[in-house]
């Protein structure tokens, strides 16, 4: 008997191979309109951050486990899986070199011009070379601050040794360790951010962290300093953003994640021209997306059979 799976969103072929002939797939959107099916759901694979709470696990008395694709769990509430004794896995380490290539994508991207350049590049503007344009922010020697010196936040540090970058993080407590091997300074948040050519926000996002960049913090930010969300969009507070970006309190951000994500189309900050925005490609690379199926998987396949999660969150 194959066990009866879950899925918010149709998953690729190569997870469809990884699962074989081990699982019967149904749809969230199907199943939330029949009881009985999802009273015999055994597997929850939450593969586009569906928002799955207590109210949803309770609906499913069968469920083992929920396998999350990705690292960040912040769409699932962990407590709720934890009081009914479901284990939730997810796939730490995978993303970290790819994620933290994007954000010095982005730190590039929005520090020297790169998309605005290429539709200034390709439009009838552009008649003649002129040097007076597209004055960008130096990178190397500049100083970076890391929001967040996690897995990815120390990737971010590495690669910012590279262009000889001046480093600042923050996080909940300095990190001696981190000091020591990537030559790193710790710094309060508002140090960090009055200091900074670049912040980078690269923290998780929990009750804590929840709108931690607002007002207060961007009006410290210098205005030739840029910000880049890879985190989550709930980290940043978007309408602050908004005042930023339109009164030049900062030169410019670049957001590979928002919330709500997408934002609607018609959202003002789509419009604004010193901003850069992603729709969450952090970890897509093929690399990192296949290693993140693999513990995808092997985290549902483990949770299904009764046994340890590979990777066990909560
Ligand atoms: C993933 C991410 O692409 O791992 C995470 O937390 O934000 C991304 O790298 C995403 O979660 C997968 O849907």
């Amino acid at each position: 008997m194959p066990y009866q799976l879950l899925i918010d969103t149709a998953l690729p072929p190569t997870m469809l191979d990884m699962l074989g002939d081990t699982c019967e797939i149904h749809f969230l959107k199907d199943a939330l309109r029949d009881e009985a099916l999802l009273g015999r759901i055994d597997g929850y694979l939450t593969y586009g951050h569906p928002p799955t709470d207590g109210s949803l696990m309770d609906r499913m008395p069968s469920l083992k486990v929920i396998s999350n694709f990705g690292v960040g769990v912040d769409h699932v509430v962990l407590a709720d899986a934890r009081a009914r004794n479901i284990p939730v896995g997810n796939t730490p380490g995978f993303v970290d070199g790819a994620t933290a290539d994007f954000t010095f994508a982005l730190l590039m991207a929005v520090g020297r011009n790169i998309v605005i350049g290429d539709h200034y590049a390709r439009g009838p503007e552009f008649t003649h070379y002129d040097p007076n344009l597209w004055h960008g922010q130096e990178i190397y020697g500049s100083t970076l601050g890391i929001v967040g010196m996690g897995r990815i936040g120390k990737v971010v540090a590495k690669r910012a040794s590279g262009f000889e970058m001046n480093v600042l993080y923050h996080n909940r407590k300095p990190d001696p360790q981190a000091e020591a091997a990537l030559g790193v300074r710790y710094a309060s948040l508002n140090e960090l951010l009055q200091q900074s050519d670049f912040v980078t926000l690269n923290m998780p996002l929990t009750p804590e962290t929840r709108r931690m960049i607002g007002r207060e913090q961007l009006l410290l930010m210098k205005p030739t300093a840029y910000l880049i969300n890879v985190a989550r969009g709930g980290v940043l507070d978007h309408d602050a953003l908004l005042d930023a970006l339109q009164n030049k309190w900062i030169a410019g951000a670049a957001l590979d994640v928002t919330e709500p994500e997408p934002l609607p189309r018609d959202h003002p900050l789509l419009k604004m021209e010193n901003l850069i925005i992603a729709p969450h490609l952090g970890s897509a690379t093929r690399q990192s997306r296949y290693q993140m199926a693999r513990r995808t998987i092997d985290n549902l396949l483990a949770g299904l059979r009764g046994e340890e999660l590979p990777s066990r969150v909560g």
